[in-house]
């Protein structure tokens, strides 16, 4: 019998934690280093927690729905459970609990580094629970080994031409590697559904597993000449496998790729690239289908494609305003943005009230490692300017700036200059929160999404109009 099978039946009958073992009697799970069977003694006991918690609160009101909110983009409507992040404006994003910081603290790192690996995050996102250094390494070598991608996507990305944007191209690979998915395969044979779950883990740790390797070689196919991308080594972490691939050799682009990959995983359930990678999973659409949707969604220039516009606004302010610039400079550009219609990029988020911790965590990276950087200056002395030009403008519910206003900086000191690729970078990250979570949609058996739709014929009619 499988370890899953012996954990999943003696779950009902073990004391919390604990688990009998083949040798030795008595296991506590933090001694567990497969991800797998940490979940297979979790996903029952949150089922029945939710059960009860249902039964007894159920049809309890948690608020109210005005007309504002349909037109509006649906803005603080409470409408999905998301287990592994929530939001809050003023302080932003915690992880199961944890603040940047300290996740920053708590998570293990590399031997020698200081920022915390993405596979301790990833583990933390889908146990709730802070990991050992060898549940880490257990997930490092794990996604080593199920990183190599089918031939005929490397022979698609190969084909595709240099003017399709690299998210297109990493969208349409996830969505080709779908051709492996252990989840279709499984509900194509009738498995039963309580164990959805299980299938679903398989591809999300198969799909990220995978994706450094796509993005590199979209990397190498744009960037660099089409040039091969180095094999996976075992022995090291899911960042350095990915710079190492990128074709990197500094240990300090791999240290921020690490607290990048961490910091973009995850940011509730309510943003576009987290909901839609919910909603298209809740038609029981595989992982891969699901993701590459929510792929498409964090390519607008709203959501992740902001990383790239920053840039861009950035570097078009330096072309015409040269090197040293005066603030009254910078309020003019920035004003010249606005009044052309459009949005300063990196500024305002729908929900957070507060600077992003996402940017003050980079920001805190860029002083300690790279505090003369000229574009990094320029950066902090727009922090110090948009804010009471956005404020004065009078729309933005938000003036501060967000994730996106930082990340390019710190890219580009390192030698990624190529903006349109930035996003493909929070794509990789993303992965983790949002197949995390969709392990547990399917663990905690969401059912399809589908919300009433009003027309606005049918609103006036209900409110009196
Ligand atoms: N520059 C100019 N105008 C802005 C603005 C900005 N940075 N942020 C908000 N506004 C405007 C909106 O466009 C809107 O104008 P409208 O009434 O004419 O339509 C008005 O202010 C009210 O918007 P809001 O309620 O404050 O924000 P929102 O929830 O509708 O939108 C967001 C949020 C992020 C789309 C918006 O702030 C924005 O466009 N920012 C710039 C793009 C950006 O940085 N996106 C990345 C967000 C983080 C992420 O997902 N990666």
């Amino acid at each position: 019998m499988s370890l899953l099978r012996v954990l999943s039946r003696n779950t009902i009958l073990q004391a919390k934690n604990f688990l009998p073992t083949a040798s030795c009697g008595v296991r506590n799970v933090s001694e567990l280093t497969n991800l797998k069977d940490v979940l297979a003694d979790k996903v029952p006991k949150e089922q029945e927690d939710i059960k009860a918690f249902r039964k007894n609160y159920g049809t309890k009101v948690i608020g109210e729905i005005q007309v504002d909110m349909l037109y509006g983009g649906m803005r603080g409507m409470k409408g999905l459970v998301t287990e592994t992040s929530v939001l809050d404006p003023d302080e932003g994003i915690r992880f199961r609990g944890y603040s940047i910081p300290e996740c920053q603290k708590v998570l293990p790192h590399a031997p020698g580094g200081e920022e915390p690996l993405p596979e301790g995050l990833f583990w933390l996102l889908m146990t709730g629970d802070v990991p050992t250094e060898n549940q880490v390494k257990a997930i490092s070598k794990e996604w080593a080994d199920r990183a190599s991608i089918p031939s005929h996507v490397v022979h698609m990305l190969n084909n595709f031409p240099n003017n399709l944007h690299p998210m297109s191209q990493f969208s349409a690979a996830i969505c080709a590697m779908q051709s492996d998915s252990k989840f279709a395969k499984a509900y194509a044979e009738g498995v039963h559904k309580s164990t959805y779950w299980e299938h679903a883990y398989e591809d999300s740790m198969d799909l990220i597993a995978k994706l450094p390797t796509v993005a590199a070689i979209i990397y190498r196919n744009l960037y660099r000449g089409g040039s091969n991308v180095c094999p996976i080594n075992v022995d090291l972490d899911w960042s350095a496998n990915f710079t190492a691939m990128l074709g990197y050799e500094d240990n300090m682009f791999t240290e921020l790729m690490r607290l990048y990959l961490t910091i973009h995983s995850d940011h509730e359930g309510g943003n576009v690239s987290a909901h839609t990678t919910h909603l298209v999973g809740s038609a029981l659409s595989d992982p891969y289908l699901s993701f590459a949707a929510g792929m498409n969604g964090l390519a607008g220039p709203l959501h992740g494609l902001a990383n790239q516009e920053v840039l861009m606004w950035v570097t078009k302010l330096q072309e015409q305003l040269g090197g040293e610039v005066s603030n009254d400079q910078l309020k003019e550009f920035i004003w010249n943005t606005l009044q052309s219609g459009q949005v300063v990029p990196g500024y305002g988020h729908a929900v957070l009230r507060k600077t992003d911790p996402r940017y003050m965590c980079q920001r805190e990276f860029a002083l300690k490692h790279l505090p003369t950087d000229p574009m990094f200056k320029l950066v902090a002395q727009l922090h110090d300017v948009v804010p009471d030009v956005l404020l004065e403008h009078g729309k933005a519910k938000n003036p501060w700036p967000n994730v996106d206003a930082h990340s390019g900086v710190l890219l580009q000191h390192y030698g990624m200059t190529e903006m349109s690729y930035y996003t493909v970078l929070f794509g990789v990250s993303r992965a983790l929160g949002v197949l995390a979570s969709l392990v547990w949609d399917r663990a905690l058996g969401l059912p399809l999404e589908r919300p009433k739709s009003m027309s606005t014929k049918g609103l006036k009619k209900l409110v009196g109009a």
